[in-house]
């Protein structure tokens, strides 16, 4: 990912206990830290208080952005994952760095969640002033439609992680994503 040019990483581990997490973070960070590409930690703000990663992530139901700050115990970019245009406002006023947004389109990495859809990602970057990450459903066959409905980051698991060339995946998306800039 990082030879494909990604602009930052999240470690996400769904089924991983913490200790497991701290592990993975203390390796991925070694490699992340050596081309300046932030590693950002999902879910477990205390994550950061072991491991110099540059984020955390949060989502609706964990942490609140204050509590996530007070755990890590240092100055560090916190994000949020949001699900409509009043959690992503709600995000922004509680302090968040960047959000989430999505999912734009159903997927199978979060499959209980309805999605959202492109309608509501132009109004949103007039209300939010932050970082937003397009996220949900997003491979290099849709991101021209993302980019199109109004998106200027986005974020993507499974497109790359099932893509047969990860770095020729990752730079054709950040092509498509620098020509709109
Ligand atoms: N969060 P893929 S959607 C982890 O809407 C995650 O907050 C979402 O995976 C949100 O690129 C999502 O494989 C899954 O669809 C993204």
């Amino acid at each position: 990912m990082i030879e494909g040019d990604v602009d930052l990483i999240q470690l996400r581990g769904k089924q991983q206990s913490i200790d497991e997490l701290v592990d993975l973070a203390a390796e991925l960070h070694k490699i992340t830290c050596r081309s300046s590409i932030p590693l950002i930690v999902n879910d477990y703000a205390e994550i950061a208080r072991k491991i110099p990663v540059e984020g955390v992530h949060v989502g609706q139901e964990d942490d609140s952005i204050s509590i996530a700050r007070e755990k890590t115990g240092r100055a560090i970019v916190i994000g949020k994952s949001t699900h409509s245009v009043a959690q992503a406002a709600a995000a922004q006023r509680e302090g968040a760095d960047y959000i989430g947004f999505g999912p734009i389109f159903a997927t199978p990495t979060k499959p209980d969640y309805k999605p959202i859809g492109l309608r509501d990602i132009k109004q949103l970057h007039v209300d939010v002033h932050l970082p937003v990450f397009c996220i949900g459903g997003i491979k290099i066959g849709n991101l021209e439609q993302v980019i199109a409905a109004g998106a200027r980051r986005v974020a993507i698991v499974s497109g790359l992680l099932k893509a047969p060339d990860i770095v020729e995946y990752a730079r054709a998306c950040k092509k498509l994503l620098i020509a709109d800039l």
